[in-house]
């Protein structure tokens, strides 16, 4: 299961076209069930003001991915295809409207994929830019204190299951799912250590889907201040009742994320 996923939501980082052809059942579970927060979205959600989230990223092979640094993007491994010089990805910021004449665009030139990434948990990378963005960043969390609670995601994905990537990046919030409910959702095939589920688990109807992968999901920390807990990963379809939304943990990589982002900052 975890597998196919994985293969899944790869195959649909690189076409949508796939969607119909794979499994997937467009729309029909939401259209009955539309869950607690019916509406369009990321699944379930609304238009994200400008400025809202300032370090949110799109990234040009349909993920994505927030402003670690002003030069470095944090996002899914699944989203790269390995380690090294790579001047392929565009990143575009400042702008909830893609093809707003706001939106700042800059290439990345080196891609950090988690070591000892092989499909099942680390799900994190890091892509430097060619140049920084001057725009505000979004810390990530080093502890598991805020690995609870109602957390915000938000993506520029499909607003349902089988739907299509949205020029206006989508938001929504999902509660914490504790890690043995979510097992239970998916079979074993959780890494408990390494993932931290999120959404409605009994109804469905707001989630992240194809195209949000890499993308943070964040939650307000003790000071008032955004913080990262996870990033956009995998999931059985979307806003499915019965199977929350998939993150990589980011508590856990921290140590990692910052010594790699100092790494890159040397390059
Ligand atoms: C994806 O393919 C994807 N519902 C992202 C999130 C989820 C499923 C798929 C979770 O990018």
């Amino acid at each position: 299961m975890r597998n196919f996923l994985t293969v899944l939501k790869r195959t649909l980082a690189v076409g949508a076209v796939a969607l119909a052809a794979v499994s997937l059942q467009p729309g029909t579970a939401l259209a009955s069930d539309p869950g607690p927060h019916p509406g369009p979205s990321v699944v379930g959600g609304t238009t994200a003001q400008q400025g809202e989230f300032p370090w949110m990223v799109r990234l040009s092979m349909g993920c994505g991915g927030s402003l670690y640094t002003q030069q470095i993007v944090l996002t899914a491994a699944h989203c790269v295809n390995g380690t090294g010089a790579n001047t392929s990805i565009t990143a575009t910021a400042g702008a909830v409207d893609l093809n707003s004449s706001q939106a700042v665009k800059v290439k990345s030139t080196y891609v950090l994929q988690a070591p000892g990434y092989n499909g099942t948990g680390k799900d994190w990378a890091l892509i430097k830019l060619a140049k920084p963005i001057n725009l505000p960043t979004l810390n990530i969390a080093d502890t598991t204190a805020y690995n609870n609670g109602t957390f915000t995601i938000a993506g520029w994905g499909a607003d349902r299951e089988g739907g299509s990537q949205q020029r206006q990046l989508r938001k929504a919030t999902v509660p914490y799912v504790d890690d043995t409910a979510c097992q239970r959702a998916y079979g074993g095939s959780l890494t408990p250590g390494e993932e931290i589920c999120a959404g409605y688990l009994q109804t469905g109807g707001v989630d992240t889907c194809q195209g949000d992968s890499g993308g943070p999901m964040f939650r307000k920390d003790n000071a008032g201040a955004w913080i990262q807990v996870g990033v956009v990963s995998w999931g059985q379809g979307c806003a499915r009742p019965g199977y929350p939304g998939v993150y990589t943990e980011v508590s856990t990589f921290a140590a990692s994320i910052k010594s790699a982002a100092a790494g890159l900052g040397r390059r």
